[in-house]
């Protein structure tokens, strides 16, 4: 077969089904297949004439909206990379994005459109609201030509929080987003006739490239809603096949009276991933719907790479094992030796899933992989007797709170340059409906006796919200190790129950 990137195969799809729906979208309107291409074309055409060459990166900061879908593709067409962020991140945040990846063009909402024109230089600020507003759209363009992209050509940056410093962007080639759009297809049995219901956000891997391109390339529809917002969901389960979410999608869901066997009659599979699903949580939305919820792992850097299987036995508590065409192995984090299945490890990927590297970052490129090629997770965990992988924990300071990933240095060094904090550690407990939440414990400066509240005003303004700490426990001081390492897994212990 000869090599189709993602923005062909939807292409294909809707050479061969114009008027197939592609997105339903609240209030009923459909938009097809034929639809999203045409717009593609004539965003395409815009960037271009925005100066957009090859290579060059096309940021994307807007809310939810299938036109938001068709930039993505657009950029693709024309050898862009693609560069989707948060909308919830402040200014502070987005200069790091900005200034790192440098991308030609910025796509922002008509509502921050100002703040990012004032301090533009050779930055090409376009808009795009989620009603088909905004500059993107006004242009007279209509074609440009299609890049032949190759699979080893960048497609996409992913910002993933560093552990130390800021984040990295993680380049993803043609290669990493088709190969693995292709494996769960064909994993989980995705064709014309599902519907999905898209509840997640598009600017990370999950709900842009898992969720999205095997809906695009398969023909088959979104379910297109702007959140998870749990009425719509509940609404929509009847007239649909497939979930895909984060735990907290599930969670919620079977705390819902209304959810039941009957109201999911047409539904043939839920998928979780992007953080822990508890086996209790598994247990109860069985319980309810008499679905065994299929779980799968993946990360920004690799897509995915192990999944519980689609027909056999899914394991609560397991991730399931690799998936085909991807090697998985856990090793001793130190020597890299392989461990005997059953052992707890460090859990290293290699395939076709696996990111280029960082952007502009050749040196923690490097300490990332092995000399064979393995790319080392920072996950930990075992394979069990089933080759199934059981992840166990992170040896990555990160805290996963709804699916968000959250590092703690980066709130550290926010809460520390507070006037009246001596240091700060932050760590993430369990919570209810997020998994973990994030918690701040504070050493005052000498002489000073600042409360959590002012801290946390302190540090809003720079920090988007899922970032904020829900807790701040102020303490004389830190518990540390005969290294002077500050001991988080003690904290984490002392402040497991703030939530529970
Ligand atoms: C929103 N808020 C959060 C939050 N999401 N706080 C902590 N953690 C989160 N995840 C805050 C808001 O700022 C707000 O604060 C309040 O919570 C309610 O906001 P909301 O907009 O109503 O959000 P809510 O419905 O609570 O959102 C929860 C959620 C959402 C789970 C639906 O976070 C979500 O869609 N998460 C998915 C993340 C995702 O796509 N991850 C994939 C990463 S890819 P206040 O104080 O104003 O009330 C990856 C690879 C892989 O990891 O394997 O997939
Ligand atoms: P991100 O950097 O946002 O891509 O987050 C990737 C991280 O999410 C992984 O390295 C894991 O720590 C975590 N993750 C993803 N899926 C799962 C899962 N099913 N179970 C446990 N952790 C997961």
């Amino acid at each position: 077969m000869p090599f189709r990137s993602i923005h062909r195969s939807v292409a294909d799809r809707a050479a061969e089904l114009p008027d197939a729906t592609l997105f339903e979208l609240p209030g009923g309107r459909s938009v097809t297949y034929a639809e999203t291409i045409e717009l593609t074309q004539r965003i395409a055409a815009r960037l271009v004439a925005d100066g957009v060459m090859p290579g060059d990166r096309v940021a994307m900061q807007v809310g939810k909206s299938w036109e938001a879908i068709a930039l993505y593709l657009a950029v693709l067409r024309i050898g862009g990379m693609f560069l989707p962020l948060n909308t919830a991140y402040t200014g502070h945040e987005m200069d790091h994005f900005l200034s790192d990846a440098e991308p030609r063009v910025l796509v922002c909402s008509p509502e921050r459109c100002d703040e990012y024109t004032s301090r533009a230089g050779a930055l090409v600020v376009e808009t795009l609201g989620t009603q088909g507003d905004g500059t993107l759209l006004d242009g007279r363009e209509c074609y440009a030509d299609t890049y032949d992209a190759t699979p080893s050509d960048p497609a996409a940056i992913l910002y993933t929080s560093g552990t130390t410093g800021r984040s990295k962007g993680a380049v993803l080639t043609h290669e990493n987003l088709a190969s693995n759009c292709a494996t769960l297809t064909e994993a989980w049995r995705f064709t014309g006739a599902d519907r999905l219901i898209h509840a997640l956000p598009i600017f990370h891997t999950h709900g842009l490239f898992v969720a999205m391109n095997l809906v695009m390339t398969t023909g088959a529809s979104a379910l297109y809603l702007p959140k998870f917002d749990l009425d719509a969901v509940v609404g929509l389960l009847p007239r649909a096949t497939v979930l895909m979410g984060v735990p907290t999608f599930y969670t919620r869901l079977a705390a819902d009276p209304r959810v039941d066997r009957d109201r999911v009659a047409s539904m043939r599979l839920f998928v979780s991933g992007s953080a822990p699903l508890l086996a209790s949580d598994h247990a109860a939305f069985a319980e309810r719907t008499g679905h065994a919820i299929l779980e799968r792992y993946g990360m920004t850097e690799t897509n995915m790479n192990t999944s519980n299987p689609y027909e056999g036995l899914r394991k609560p508590g397991t991730v399931g094992p690799a998936l085909p065409g991807i090697d998985v192995r856990v090793v001793d984090r130190e020597s890299g030796a392989p461990l005997p299945d059953g052992e707890i490890g460090s859990i290293e990927v290699r395939g076709p899933n696996v990111f280029a590297g960082y952007w502009k970052l050749p040196e923690k490129t490097a300490a990332e992989f092995r000399d064979d090629g393995f790319f080392i997770t920072g996950d930990v965990g075992r394979i069990d007797e089933d080759g199934y992988i059981v992840i166990v924990g992170r040896d990555k300071d990160l805290v996963i709170s709804g699916g968000f990933n959250v590092y703690p240095r980066e709130i550290e060094e926010l809460i520390d340059a507070h006037p009246d904090v001596l240091e700060s550690a932050v760590v993430g407990v369990p919570h209810p409906d997020f998994g973990e939440t994030v918690v701040a414990v504070v050493v005052p400066a000498s002489g000073a006796t600042p409360d959590g509240a002012s801290i946390l005003r302190y540090i809003a303004p720079e920090l988007a919200r899922f970032k904020q700490p829900r807790a701040v426990e102020i303490v004389e001081a830190l518990p540390r190790n005969v290294m002077g390492k500050v001991q988080k897994a003690e904290l984490r212990k002392r402040y497991a129950g703030l939530f529970a």
